[in-house]
């Protein structure tokens, strides 16, 4: 493939923007090479600026779950143009779309409109403070909510651990307050409870992780956790940012029957539009200003050509759950494609997937945990990454990170992927051997 474009376009990139890019996984320093620069996208396809076609399995992190520039969702934000852009002030939209994300996630009550993950996560866990009086939380190694100062913690040794900050610029003093135990590990959480008695405030977590590569909660852990804090007085929070409206309509907490005390979401509530929110119980979320003492705002909140097309993707969703169904079709038919490429080959990598959600780690190890997901070889997936590339699938630029299917693929995508998968992992069998 010819890449002259993007480039020339990077090189320019990289003196006004720092790394070139306006979010870091995207300059595919975990994969090598130089990022694509994308001119369009349509249904299953990124268009990028050298003409360049591929079939795309991370749907711009997420939210694109019925494929890229779905119609419905493009005519909802033409009409909503013609109505200007921001007001600043309360709308019809706002109060229908609360509704509806009540209406459909079975834990929130209320809920708040930001304008990203980020916003979401950092707001819920102030509330959690605010609510409960306590500063400490709980998070766990891999799980990703986010760049607020609180949760760029990396997890130290061991499974109890007094976090220590992930990134300059984030102090002791934030680190102290987060907690960190091993995802899986509900005796880690215990002791964390056990050695800050009445000091944690939150337990956040991924329901299904996607920020260490696709990984899943072992049976019996979510519900662990939903035990521990209901005894400790604990706000128990699901970050459901990717899984929310992608595992159900109601996210993962509907799949699994779990209530948790707080939701935050983002990517498909937008339906490709900077959106976020957090919500939960009443009695939490009345903590929020004006309602309360916890003070959070923005300016483009609720932005009435983002909600319009949030309510118009998540109306679709409400009311066609076939879309689950075909979304997990479609990622079986990737997923048994390359068991049988790698079983074809010798290999014997580790898949995880759940609904649309799936990775392929490049280890032999299951991969229950951040620890193990590490034990994945990443300089193959590299060469793995960019042979896809090559062949024109487009997949997370990163091992730690979960792909995301749509409903647009067509029968004749789905046989481009198992053919390009055929032919990559064979490659991939042979660099083993010459390693060997
Ligand atoms: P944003 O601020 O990026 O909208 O959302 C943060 C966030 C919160 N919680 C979860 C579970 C998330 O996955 C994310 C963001 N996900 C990353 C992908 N790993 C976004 C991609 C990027 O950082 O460019």
């Amino acid at each position: 493939m010819n890449h002259t474009i993007s480039h020339e376009l990077f090189q320019q990139a990289l003196q006004y923007i720092p790394g070139g890019v306006n979010s870091p996984v995207r300059a595919f320093r975990a994969v090598g090479g130089n990022p694509v620069f994308i001119k369009s996208a349509k249904g299953a396809y990124l268009f990028d600026e050298d003409g360049n076609r591929y079939i795309e399995l991370i749907n711009s992190w997420g939210p694109m779950i019925l494929g890229h520039a779905n119609p419905m969702i493009q005519e909802a934000v033409i009409k909503a143009v013609e109505s200007s852009f921001s007001f600043g002030a309360p709308t019809r939209r706002e109060v229908e779309m609360a509704e509806l994300i009540c209406s459909m996630v079975p834990s929130v009550e209320k809920v708040r409109m930001v304008n990203s993950g980020t916003e979401a996560c950092m707001s819920a866990i102030r509330v959690a403070r605010g609510y409960t009086g306590r500063n400490k939380i709980i998070k766990f190694e891999g799980c990703y909510h986010g760049h607020g100062d609180s949760f760029l913690i990396a997890a130290g040794s061991g499974a109890v651990t007094m976090g220590a900050p992930d990134s300059p610029g984030v102090t002791q003093g934030v680190a102290n307050d987060t907690l960190t135990a091993p995802y899986n590990d509900l005796a880690a959480v215990e002791s964390l409870i056990d050695a800050n008695p009445n000091q944690i405030a939150a337990i956040i977590i991924e329901p299904v992780v996607g920020n260490m590569g696709c990984v899943l909660p072992q049976k019996g852990f979510l519900e662990g956790l939903r035990t521990l804090c209901d005894k400790h007085g604990i706000v128990y929070i699901f970050d459901e940012v990717m899984t929310g409206f992608r595992l159900s309509k109601g996210g993962a907490q509907e799949l699994f029957g779990i209530r948790p005390d707080m939701t935050t979401m983002g990517k498909i509530i937008g339906g490709g539009l900077p959106v976020g929110a957090y919500g939960g119980k009443k009695e939490i979320m009345d903590c929020v200003s004006p309602a309360g003492k916890v003070y959070q705002a923005g300016t483009l909140s609720g932005n009435p050509i983002a909600m319009s097309a949030g309510m118009a993707m998540l109306n679709y969703l409400n009311e066609h759950p076939e879309v689950y169904t075909q979304v997990a079709q479609n990622t079986s038919r990737i997923t048994d494609g390359i068991r049988k490429a790698l079983a074809a080959n010798g290999l014997n990598f580790t898949i995880n997937e759940i609904g649309s959600m799936y990775s392929l780690f490049f280890t032999d190890k299951p991969v229950t945990d951040f620890e193990s997901a590490k034990t994945s070889d990443t300089q193959l997936f590299g060469k793995y990454f960019r042979e896809m590339l090559e062949r024109g699938v487009y997949l997370a630029p990163s091992q730690y990170e979960s792909l995301f299917v749509s409903t647009a693929l067509s029968e004749a995508d789905l046989q481009h992927i198992e053919q390009a998968n055929a032919e990559v992992l064979a490659l991939v069998a042979k660099e083993v051997a010459n390693v060997e």
